[in-house]
């Protein structure tokens, strides 16, 4: 019987590179996003490509009774999810703290924490039942380390860095593996979310060096997810060589 995992946010970025690199390892996939169109094209391509089995479901992470709804009416033998991928989040602005927007604020308190534990509480119980189980949490370089205008981001990735090790502390008696990834600068839809679209913005964020690529943090991830089964990564900080932390990039 294939493995199953759970990515959320798979519609772009750093979701949708897990869910090739999880397929090319022969895991069934429960894919989730709120774009249905870009779930059902991946979908279609990871069964075509990879031969695996695929369920897409839509929703918001925001969305408490959706999320739970939908994850609940998943057939029972979806529910032995060996590999939770919380991974849905993003940024919203960057503006310093006093002129900061209540919406930005809102929308990634309620995508980045809320909407994680949404999707964690029910997928926990169920790894819970099976007796095994690995949370993968989508942590930021920014929840460990502050820079400038980053506040309710970074603190929304602060607050993903403790719920990780308290999941870990809380989950330690079942066997449940949890690791939490911390990127640097990863080049995906992230920046162009930030900046409400402003593309050009966006791409000024990486100028003058090479980031990452979602590849490389969907292998980094696989990596955390395919060791031993008495091994547990509790986290890994990945950055481009040209970022040495949160603030110090070099550009040429
Ligand atoms: P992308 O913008 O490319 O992808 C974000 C994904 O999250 C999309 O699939 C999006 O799907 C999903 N998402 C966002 N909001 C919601 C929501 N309310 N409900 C459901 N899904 C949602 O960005 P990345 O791939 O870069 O980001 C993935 C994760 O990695 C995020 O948690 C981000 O904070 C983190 N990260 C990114 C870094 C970077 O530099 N790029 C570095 C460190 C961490 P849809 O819009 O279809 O709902
Ligand atoms: C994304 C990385 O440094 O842009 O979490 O916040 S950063």
């Amino acid at each position: 019987m294939s493995k199953i995992a759970l990515i959320t946010g798979a519609t772009a970025g750093i979701g949708e590179a897990c869910a090739y690199t999880f397929a090319r390892e022969k895991y069934n996939l429960i894919l989730t996003g709120r774009r249905a169109d870009r779930l059902e094209k991946l979908s279609a391509k990871l069964i075509a490509d990879y031969g695996v089995e695929v369920i897409t479901l839509e929703f918001d992470v925001r969305e408490r009774d959706i999320v739970i709804e939908k994850l609940e009416s998943l057939p029972a033998e979806w529910k032995k999810v060996d590999v939770l991928i919380n991974n849905a989040g993003l940024s919203q602005g960057l503006d310093p703290i006093q002129n900061g927007k209540y919406s930005d604020w809102e929308t990634m308190i309620d995508t980045n924490i809320k909407g994680l534990l949404y999707v964690s509480k029910v997928v926990i119980n169920w790894m819970i039942e099976n007796k095994s189980g690995h949370v993968i949490n989508m942590g930021s370089i920014a929840g460990k380390e502050i820079y400038a205008n980053g506040n309710v981001y970074c603190a929304s990735k602060a607050a993903v860095d403790f719920l990780n090790k308290g999941m870990r502390v809380d989950l330690l008696p079942y066997g449940i593996r949890v690791t939490a990834i911390h990127p640097g600068a990863v080049e995906t839809e992230f920046s162009e979310v930030r900046f409400h679209g402003d593309k050009e913005r966006a791409k000024k964020v990486y100028d003058g060096l090479t980031p990452l690529v979602a590849e490389d943090v969907a292998e980094t991830i696989w990596f955390a997810a395919s060791r031993p089964a008495h091994v547990n990564i509790n986290e890994i900080v990945l950055v481009p060589t040209a970022q040495a932390n949160a603030t110090t990039f070099f550009r040429k």
